[in-house]
């Protein structure tokens, strides 16, 4: 039988281009990068989506403070977006932009087309209070003292003729698929959060707006048939996930890869992908994504780091000053995927101090010297299984688990060395300190490994050493 491989696909959110990204974004894209190489290592076939949600009100009034043309102005910012993806190590496969009228548009039409099939859209004027920090209307009872509270802004008030979906139609089948683990929610505060959601009742959606005459030609997919009208802008952002895959165009990949094994998403558009997506595929009749990964926010100072607040982290300055791996183990090992996780200066500092300088780098340092001075060239058998514990801590999704469990390891092994002295023992007895001199060093290789996908250019330093038995430069100097 062929040896065929098990896929796995996992998206991303598409942020919005209408600002540089900040150390929220890259941790979803830390997140996903580490879920994307852990499945490689286990010889899964991955595809890993990113991409930018460039349709909206949002990036032209961004394009217009900054004096430049829209379409311009995207340019950018996804230039800016592929650079710090770049600079973090995030294997991504497809970059996809929701202006690519040759990539994204006929799939979202398509999409667009069977739903309508399906009875499911229809035209109605519409007033209400649209928060455009959000894209999406608000209710009153969203709002606190007129202010929406995740922007800090009062919404605009509209009144528009848009097309609407039917998403009240598929609140009972949707409950039953999230409480029956079909569609997976993790963590399970957030799946109750999304079933009590559900049960207070989903009301039907604005899935288009007018479009604006200020609008540049290129910008908004067109409803089908009806010009008048762009999509608008969850029903458009959301598709990406399967027009990306070729959907409506060229089916290759979708028929590979769909349906999705994981989303990873922040907790504030949990709605938008465990309520409105699984309602859209089920009327267009199309296979629902296995898992919702659902993580919490980075704050700063307690509060959600976010552009419209103006307390943002610049990930970039993090990773110039401590280097790309140092960011990644951060995020990975010290906030908790499932909560909200504060971050200062100080304490990535001293993280940074006690188990990068004097943890890993300083066991890397000892057992390579071991080694170098000790071993001559030879083969070292490194095939062996990850512990069962750390790979069910990241099917689980949690990273911080798995790398705690690494973190012991390398404990372990410094404590080995200190208390079996294997420096002392050579000199005695040369044969009996080589052998326990390599077995740290295949110690050493097996935590390397499990550090790949989190830290990858780490553990590329450290096999590189083992490789050529040979202490490496410093890995992470003191500063
Ligand atoms: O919502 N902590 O884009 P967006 C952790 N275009 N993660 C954070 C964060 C924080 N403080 N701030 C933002 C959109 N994020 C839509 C998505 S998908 C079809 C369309 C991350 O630019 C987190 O992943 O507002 C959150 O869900 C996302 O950025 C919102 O990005």
């Amino acid at each position: 039988m062929p040896n065929v491989k098990k896929t796995f696909y996992l998206t991303t959110p598409i942020f919005y281009p209408n600002a540089k990204l900040h150390l929220g974004h890259a941790y979803t894209m830390t997140l996903a990068d580490a879920l994307a190489r852990s499945h490689k290592l286990a010889n899964e076939k991955v595809y890993f989506l990113a991409g930018s949600d460039e349709n909206t009100q949002k990036m032209i009034d961004a394009a217009a403070v900054a004096g430049v043309e829209p379409l311009v102005f995207l340019d950018g910012i996804v230039q800016n977006f592929m650079k710090l993806y770049s600079s973090l190590d995030i294997s991504y496969d497809q970059f996809i932009r929701t202006t690519d009228a040759k990539v994204h548009w006929p799939g979202a039409q398509a999409l667009w087309n069977m739903i309508s099939d399906s009875g499911d859209l229809y035209k109605k004027e519409y007033t209400g209070l649209y928060c455009v920090g959000h894209e999406a209307f608000v209710t009153e009872k969203d709002l606190v003292d007129g202010k929406c509270p995740d922007h800090g802004t009062p919404p605009e008030r509209l009144s528009e003729e848009n097309y609407f979906f039917r998403l009240s139609k598929y609140a009972d089948v949707i409950r039953q698929k999230i409480e029956s683990d079909e569609l997976r929610i993790v963590p399970h505060t957030r799946k109750k959060e999304i079933l009590t959601f559900i049960e207070s009742g989903l009301e039907d959606i604005s899935f288009s707006r007018p479009r604006k005459a200020s609008w540049p030609e290129g910008l908004g997919v067109p409803v089908p048939g009806d010009d008048s009208q762009v999509m608008y802008v969850w029903c458009d952002a959301l598709a990406n996930y399967v027009t990306a895959l070729g959907f409506g165009r060229d089916d290759a990949l979708y028929k590979e890869f769909w349906p999705a094994d994981v989303h990873i998403i922040g907790k504030d558009i949990l709605r938008f992908h465990a309520a409105i997506w699984p309602a859209m595929l089920l009327s267009a009749g199309l296979p629902l994504p296995k898992s919702i990964f659902v993580h919490g926010f980075i704050t700063s100072g307690g509060k959600k780091m976010s552009k419209t607040l103006g307390n943002v982290i610049d990930p970039e300055e993090l990773i110039e000053t401590y280097g790309t791996d140092t960011v990644r183990y951060f995020l990975l090992r010290h906030i908790s995927p499932f909560e909200d996780g504060d971050i200062t200066r100080e304490g990535f500092k001293d993280a940074y101090t006690a188990h990068l300088t004097n943890g890993l780098g300083n066991l890397v340092a000892r057992v390579m010297k071991l080694a170098e001075d000790n071993l001559g060239p030879r083969e070292i058998d490194v095939s062996g299984t990850f512990p069962a514990e750390y790979v069910e801590a990241i099917e689980n999704f949690q990273f911080n688990k798995a790398m705690d469990i690494v973190w012991e390891r390398i404990a372990e092994l410094d404590t080995r060395i200190t208390s079996e002295k294997p420096f002392a023992i050579v000199k005695e007895d040369p044969k009996k300190g080589q052998d326990m001199i390599e077995r740290c060093v295949k110690d050493l290789s097996s935590i390397s490994s499990m550090l790949s996908p989190f830290m990858p250019s780490t553990a590329e330093t450290i096999s590189a050493a083992i490789r050529e038995n040979k202490k490496p430069e410093n890995l992470f100097p003191r500063i």
